[in-house]
């Protein structure tokens, strides 16, 4: 396997992979490393640093003094723009590279992770390149006897926290980078353990394009250690999180020594509700590519299908037809549409889903197994819960896993839609739009989509109602993010 990949991929990984601190890459404090799992054949391929809380307090620094002494906002707003459009550019130069980086360390098909991953990342530097030269305040009328001059001056956060997980590795983090550049912060980004490559060539890209020493610094390592050092530290201004909610609600306490301010980005068990006239030949393929695009590890993926009971026959062959149709193996291949999840304990956990469920007695349509003989694989998953009562369709699973309920009278579907903790995205199908239109208005979800899988653009923002987090990315919302206000009133 490791033969297909591309001259550039071969000398990326021939050489070593080091944290970004300041000017300087380094080692972990104490020298330790981690190894990068293949986990379509489970075998190392790579090693990474295995940063300490004496990493990020180093990094911590760099971050703090390249704010401090305005080493970024010191450029001009149109400089900064440049060097932010010239990220994209270079990562387009590299895009088959960091795609295949992408693939041998998370698992996902190196075809998706060079049309949608690297389009992505490529697509929101340029995005938010536009937006530092148009971040304005207001002046607000001052009510008052007397004469005022009153505006509001919008500033950066400082130095941010930036963690991020292993399902969109590269991705998770641009978002954050982009916007926070953008507004002209500094930054420490800590990459998930299990898929730190892409960031830590990123690094490369990113002072390569003229980011200055000290604005970015990567620091890999263990959650539990790098990451809870980053987000503890009195220093750090802002976190801006993306992972599980039991994660994500640590971090509130990890905030409150300095009441840093704090965006998280967590878990969905996000519905897609199939009406009786929908059109069922497109709904059909976007419900399989929402729950089986990269194998179900997506926060906003479809994993609860609400269809009406009349055609719920159509649907569920339509459905098996395309889990039968996807091409289940190693991310490099390029035939491949269904490659391994991201670990061991990922696809564990999965399974241990579906063997609940099977003691709950939900019934298993297709798939409910692992696939293959070595690697993370689970065979593309449909199963039927009628009560919704299951674990299954209560949490999240976050694997290659459908769970079906079909219902009988529409003015049920808000109250089925919402009974969940969560609340990040929801998809519609209908030919009524206006139908469509008032359920999306009583579903409490972040993003919802009428006759559309899915959209994520860096213009929208994108964040969860209840459990799924706290604010939002994307747009001048996701901007704001990153921003104080403050305001400065003159008396004349
Ligand atoms: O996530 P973690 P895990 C969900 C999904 C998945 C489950 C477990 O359901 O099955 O979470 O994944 C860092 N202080 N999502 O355990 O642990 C960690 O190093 C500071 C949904 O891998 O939340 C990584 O960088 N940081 C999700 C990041 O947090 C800590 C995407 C996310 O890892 C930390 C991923 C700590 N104490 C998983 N502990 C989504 N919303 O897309 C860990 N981290």
């Amino acid at each position: 396997m490791m033969t297909d990949i591309a001259d550039a991929t071969r000398v990326s990984l021939g050489r070593p992979f080091r944290m970004l601190i300041g000017e300087t890459w380094r080692e972990a404090s104490g020298g330790a490393r981690m190894e990068a799992i293949n986990p379509a054949d489970e075998q190392p391929f790579a090693t990474i640093p295995a940063g300490t809380a004496a990493d990020v307090d180093m990094a911590v620094a760099a971050a703090r003094r390249a704010f401090d002494t305005g080493a970024w906002t010191g450029l001009t707003a149109g400089r900064r723009a440049q060097v932010l459009w010239r990220v994209a550019d270079l990562l387009e130069a590299r895009a088959q590279e960091f795609a295949e980086l992408e693939t041998l360390d998370n698992g996902k098909p190196v075809s998706a992770a060079r049309a949608a991953d690297l389009q992505l990342a490529i697509g929101a530097f340029r995005y938010w390149s536009g937006w530092c030269t148009k971040i304005t305040g207001e002046t607000p009328t001052v009510d008052l006897p007397g004469t005022f001059m009153a505006m509001t001056l919008r500033e950066p956060v400082g130095v941010v926290a930036i963690i991020t997980p292993w399902n969109f590795p590269l991705v998770q983090a641009v978002v954050k980078i982009a916007p926070a550049l953008a507004a002209g912060c500094t930054m420490v980004v800590k990459p998930a353990e299990q898929t730190s490559l892409t960031l830590l060539r990123l690094g490369e890209v990113l002072l390569e394009a003229g980011v200055p020493p000290g604005v970015v610094n990567i620091v890999s390592g263990l959650g539990s250690v790098a990451g809870a050092a980053l987000a503890a530290h009195d220093d750090v201004d802002k976190i801006s999180f993306t992972g599980s909610t039991p994660v994500g609600k640590t971090l509130l306490t990890a905030a409150q020594g300095n009441l840093k301010r704090l965006t998280l980005e967590l878990g969905g068990k996000s519905p897609t509700i199939l009406m009786e006239d929908a059109d069922l030949d497109r709904a059909i393929p976007s419900v399989a590519g929402g729950i089986f695009r990269n194998a179900g590890q997506m926060c906003a993926a479809g994993s609860r299908l609400l269809v009406a009971r009349t055609v719920v026959d159509r649907v569920m062959d339509g459905l098996v037809q395309q889990a039968l149709a996807l091409r289940i193996g190693p991310g490099m291949h390029p035939a491949t549409t269904l490659g391994p999840l991201v670990s061991a304990a990922q696809q564990h956990r999965v399974l241990s889903y579906i063997e609940g469920a099977r003691r709950e007695g939900v019934g298993v349509i297709t798939g409910g197994h692992a696939a293959g003989d070595r690697g993370y694989f689970v065979a593309p998953t449909i199963l039927l819960d009628p009560d919704a009562r299951a674990t299954v369709s209560r949490e999240e699973i976050f694997g290659p896993v459908l769970v079906v309920t079909p219902y009988d009278d529409p003015a049920d579907l808000a109250r089925l839609a919402n009974e969940t903790v969560y609340g990040l995205s929801a998809n519609i199908w209908s030919r009524d739009v206006a139908a469509a239109y008032r359920l999306a208005r009583q579903v409490k979800a972040g993003t919802i989509t009428v006759n559309s899988g899915m959209i994520v653009a860096p213009a929208l923002p994108f964040g969860g109602f209840k459990q799924s987090g706290w604010g939002r990315e994307g747009g001048a919302e996701g901007l704001s993010a990153f921003m104080e206000t403050k305001s400065i009133i003159t008396a004349l």
